[in-house]
C-alpha cells in the first residue's frame, strides 16, 4: 500500500447543496452526488471532499451540526451515504468528510443540555462566562459580525461563538469533549471514509482571558487570541488516538497560519496533520478592512506568498493548492478575467496551481470556468455571512447600499454556491424544481454538457492537467524554484528533479507579455506538455505570451 497516496492525489470539493438535486426539491443531495460520479471519474480526480452532510438546521449550510452521526434530511439518509461511499470506491475515488468540531449547532443535544443549568453534565462542553457590567465577557468579535458572545437568560451567562450565534464553540479543554469527538471520528473512519478536512482547526484552543485591546496582533484581525501550544497538544492526541490508526489523509483549515506555524501542523515528524489550507494568497491585496474593503490584486505579492509557502514546506512538509472553495469567490473572477478571456484565464490559473508542489483541490464548477454571479436584490442571496456583513456595514453607515452590493459581487460566498451548471436546460440541469439559490444565468453557455466532449474546453484542460500529475513524477516531487521574480505580468517557475526541469510560464495579464528564459537554465531536449493556446512552440528563450497564455515544458539534459 502507498502510504503517501494523498501526495499524488487531486481532490475535488463538492458543496452538496449546490451540486445535483435528484428529487426536485431544489436542494442538492447525496443521490445527486452519486449521479455525478461518472462525470468526476472522467475528470480524473481521485479524492472527493464533501462539505458537511450531517444533520443541521442550516444556519450556515451544514457548518452548524446538530447530530454528527446522522445525515441532513434534505440530503438523504445514511443508506444513501453508504451507497455513495461504495459507488465512489468502486470507481477508485476516495471520500473525505468535513469535520466541524470547533463548534456545534445550538440545536445539538449537548448544547441543549448545556444551557439548562450551570450544573448540567454538559455545561463544560461549551464556553460559558459571566458578563461584565451588563456587557459581554470580553471584546471578541465574530467572523460573521458583532460580538462573539451571546447572552442566554436561562443561567444569565454568555456562551462563545466565533461564528454565528447558532454555532456555539466547543470547549476543547474538557477531555470529555475530546473523547466524544475522537469517538465520532472513529465511527466514520470505521465506515470506511478516507479522511477529514478539518474546519477552522487552528482555532480550537483559545486564550479567552486576552482581549483584542490587549493584543495588538489580534486587534488587527478578526482571528481571536489562540493558545497555540494547546492546539498542537489536542492534535497530537487526536493523531495518536485516531488518525494514526487508519490509512487516511487529513487537511486542516487554518486561518491565521503562516508557513512557520504551518510546519507545526504538517511537519512529517510532528504526527499531526498531512497538510493545511492557508489563507494568505486568497487575501492578497486586501486592506485592513479584510474581504469587504478595497482590494488590489498584485501579482508580485501573490508570487511572493506562493513561493514562500512552496519553499518553506519543501523539507518535511506538504502544501495544499487551491484558488477557490465554497467560501471564496470564483477563481476566474478573482484572479483571472471572467469576460473576454474567461477560458484562457481559467486554464492559465489551473496550470499555475496544478504544476506546483502539493495536493491540488478543484472546487466544483472551477473545472468549467464557472464565474461569480450578480444578483440585483439582496433577497436573492442566502449566505449568513453576507447578510450580517450587509447589516453591519450599511447599518453603521460604513458603506452605502451600492458599495456593499459591489463588495458582495466581488467577494460574497454565494458566488461559489450557485448551482453546478450541468447543461443548458432550465436551472442548468441542477434541479427540476426551484433551486434553493438562483442559478447563474450564464449556464446557457457555461455548462458541463457543452464541455465534456469539446477537446478544447476548460474541462478537458483540467482533465489533462490531472492526468499529467499521474504521468510525471516531477510534478509530484520536483523542487519548486521561482524565476523572473520581479516580472509584474508573468508568473514563471521551475520544478527540478534529477536531470529534469519542468518550466511553467503563466501570463496573468490581458496583454502580450515577453518571457525571457534566464541564461543559467541549460537543457538538451525540450518537450511541450501542455498549453492553452494553439501556437508554435519551438522557441522558449524568448516568447511573447498572449493574454493569459500558459505553457509548460519538460526540459532534460539527455
Ligand atoms: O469565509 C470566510 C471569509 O469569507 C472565512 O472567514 C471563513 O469563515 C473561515 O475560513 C472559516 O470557514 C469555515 O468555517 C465556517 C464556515 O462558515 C465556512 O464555510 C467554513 O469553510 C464556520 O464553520
Ligand atoms: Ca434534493
Amino acid at each position: 500500500m502507498d502510504k503517501n497516496w494523498w501526495k499524488k492525489s487531486v481532490v475535488y470539493q463538492i458543496y452538496p447543496r449546490s451540486f445535483k438535486d435528484s428529487n426536485g426539491d431544489g436542494i442538492g443531495d447525496i443521490k445527486g452526488i452519486i449521479e455525478g460520479l461518472d462525470y468526476l471519474q472522467k475528470l480524473g480526480i481521485n479524492v472527493l471532499w464533501l462539505s458537511p452532510i450531517y444533520k443541521s438546521p442550516n444556519d450556515d449550510n451544514g457548518y452548524d451540526i446538530s447530530d454528527y452521526r446522522d445525515v441532513m434530511d434534505e440530503f438523504g439518509t445514511m443508506r444513501d451515504f453508504d451507497t455513495l461511499l461504495e459507488e465512489a470506491h468502486k470507481r477508485k475515488i476516495k471520500i473525505i468528510m468535513d469535520l466541524v468540531v470547533n463548534h456545534t449547532s445550538d440545536e445539538h443535544e449537548w448544547f441543549k443540555e448545556s444551557k439548562k443549568s450551570k450544573y448540567n453534565k454538559y455545561r463544560d462542553y461549551y464556553i460559558w462566562r459571566s458578563g461584565k457590567n451588563g456587557e459581554p465577557p470580553n471584546d471578541w468579535i465574530s467572523f460573521f459580525s458583532g460580538s462573539a458572545w451571546e447572552y442566554d437568560k436561562t443561567t444569565e451567562m454568555y456562551y462563545l461563538h466565533l461564528f454565528s450565534k447558532k454555532q456555539a464553540d466547543l470547549n476543547w479543554e474538557n477531555s470529555e469533549v475530546r473523547k466524544e469527538v475522537f469517538d465520532m471520528m472513529k465511527w466514520w473512519l470505521d465506515k470506511g471514509i478516507d479522511g477529514f478536512r478539518m474546519d477552522v482547526i487552528s482555532l480550537i484552543a483559545k486564550d479567552i482571558e486576552i482581549t483584542r485591546e490587549q493584543d495588538s496582533k489580534v486587534t488587527m484581525s478578526i482571528i481571536p487570541k489562540i493558545n497555540e501550544e494547546r492546539v498542537h497538544e489536542y492534535l497530537k492526541e487526536m493523531n495518536s488516538e485516531v488518525l494514526s490508526k487508519y490509512d487516511i489523509m487529513t487537511v486542516g483549515e487554518t486561518p491565521g497560519v503562516d508557513p512557520e506555524k504551518a510546519l507545526k501542523f504538517v511537519g512529517e515528524s510532528r504526527n499531526e496533520l498531512n497538510m493545511v489550507f492557508q489563507f494568505e494568497h486568497v487575501g492578497v491585496g486586501d486592506g485592513p478592512d479584510g474581504k469587504w474593503g478595497k482590494s488590489e490584486f498584485n501579482l508580485k505579492e501573490f508570487k511572493d506568498i506562493m513561493s514562500k509557502w512552496q519553499d518553506a514546506l519543501e523539507n518535511g512538509g506538504w502544501n495544499s493548492l487551491y484558488l477557490s472553495n465554497h467560501d471564496q469567490p470564483r477563481s476566474v473572477s478573482r484572479f483571472g478575467n471572467d469576460t473576454e478571456y474567461r477560458e484562457e484565464s481559467a486554464k492559465m490559473l489551473a496550470t499555475c496551481i496544478h504544476m506546483m508542489k502539493g495536493t491540488p483541490y478543484v472546487y466544483q464548477g472551477e473545472e468549467l470556468g464557472m464565474t461569480n454571479v450578480k444578483f440585483e436584490s439582496l433577497d436573492d442571496y442566502r449566505d449568513i455571512e453576507t447578510f450580517n456583513a450587509y447589516k453591519d456595514y450599511v447599518g453603521s453607515g460604513k458603506k452605502t447600499k451600492e458599495e456593499m452590493m459591489e463588495a458582495i459581487y466581488k467577494r460574497g460566498r454565494d458566488n461559489a454556491r450557485t448551482p453546478f451548471q450541468w447543461d443548458d436546460s432550465g436551472n442548468a440541469g441542477f434541479t427540476s424544481g426551484t433551486p434553493w439559490i438562483k442559478v447563474n444565468p450564464n449556464y446557457k453557455y457555461i455548462n458541463a454538457k457543452a464541455q465534456v466532449d469539446d477537446e478544447n474546453s476548460v474541462f478537458n484542460y483540467y482533465r489533462k492537467l490531472i492526468s499529467l500529475r499521474k504521468q510525471y513524477e516531477i510534478i509530484v516531487n520536483g523542487k519548486y524554484e521561482l524565476i523572473l521574480d520581479d516580472d509584474e505580468n508573468i508568473y514563471a517557475y521551475l520544478r527540478k528533479l534529477k536531470n529534469e526541469i519542468l518550466l511553467v510560464m503563466c501570463n496573468f495579464s490581458d496583454k502580450n507579455s515577453e518571457f525571457n528564459l534566464p541564461a543559467d537554465i541549460k537543457y538538451g531536449k525540450k518537450e511541450k506538455i501542455i498549453s492553452n493556446y494553439n501556437v508554435d512552440y519551438d522557441e522558449i528563450e524568448k516568447v511573447v505570451l498572449k493574454p493569459y497564455e500558459a505553457r509548460v515544458y519538460l526540459l532534460s539534459n539527455k
